[in-house]
């Protein structure tokens, strides 16, 4: 896919998305009014959520951001040896998720999110089918610099059946794709949501829980 240069801007994750409990999540997004180690007693539904994407995404660095406890991480340190099965990242990173993320998000008054980040390695994706099992949805982060290295997750939460909403990480090195090329380029369903984010921020990583969380109501009151 090609990048443009005149780039145009498309929708982040609208800070007021209507009516309902979506409506209020978003309404309540900022400040989360979660934020105690205990879920707050107003709260009546719960929603286990996967947070998927190729390595290095930014799967363990949005959940760490959101999460209003301490979240759980599994990272280890890349190894010489693990470097003929696994996909390099960049020098940077110097560890990777070898099991899960956990952290939870009161979202709404009465909603909270347990989220799941898988692992990126190619060769974990195996375990999301035990991950997966009784989430309701899913996040998938995509890096604008490498929309290709998202096919697998995506596939894979289609074959799990999982509904989804797609996050673009942005990286200050980004190339500046439009909503067209990249819903064309990930081959989205018309009503799968794609929003921006930057995982290191509260506010748009909040964001883009809520558009799946609305995407998973709407989905929810229009099945028969
Ligand atoms: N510039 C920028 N850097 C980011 C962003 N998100 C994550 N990073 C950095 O990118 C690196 C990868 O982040 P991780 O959160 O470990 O990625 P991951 O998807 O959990 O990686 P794996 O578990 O190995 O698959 C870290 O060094 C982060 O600090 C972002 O939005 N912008
Ligand atoms: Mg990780």
């Amino acid at each position: 896919m090609d990048s443009k240069a005149d780039f145009e801007p498309w929708p982040e994750a609208p800070a007021h998305p209507g009516q309902g409990a979506a409506g209020r999540a978003a309404a309540a997004a900022d400040p989360a009014p979660g934020g105690g180690k205990y879920v707050a007693s107003s709260v009546r539904g719960a929603a286990k959520i996967l947070v998927v994407g190729p390595l290095g995404v930014g799967k363990t660095t949005l959940i760490g951001t959101v999460s209003e406890i301490k979240p759980l991480f599994t990272e280890a340190v890349m190894t010489r040896a693990g470097a003929a099965v696994d996909t390099p990242a960049q020098s940077t990173k110097t560890t990777t998720t070898v099991a899960l993320d956990f952290g939870r998000i009161t979202i709404d008054e009465d909603l909270v999110l347990y989220l799941f980040g898988t692992p990126g390695q190619h060769r974990f994706l195996p375990a999301w089918r035990d991950l997966a099992k009784g989430a309701l949805g899913a996040l998938a982060l995509i890096d604008p610099r490498d929309v290709a290295a998202s096919f697998d997750a995506l596939g894979h939460l289609e074959d799990l059946d999982l509904p989804f909403a797609v996050a673009v990480n942005v990286f200050p090195d980004s190339p500046q794709h439009t909503e067209d090329e990249l819903r064309m380029a990930l081959d989205l369903l018309p009503g799968t949501p794609l929003v921006r984010c930057d995982a290191r921020d509260g506010t748009s990583s909040n964001q883009a829980l809520i558009a799946l969380v609305r995407h998973l109501i709407l989905a929810a009151t229009e099945s028969p």
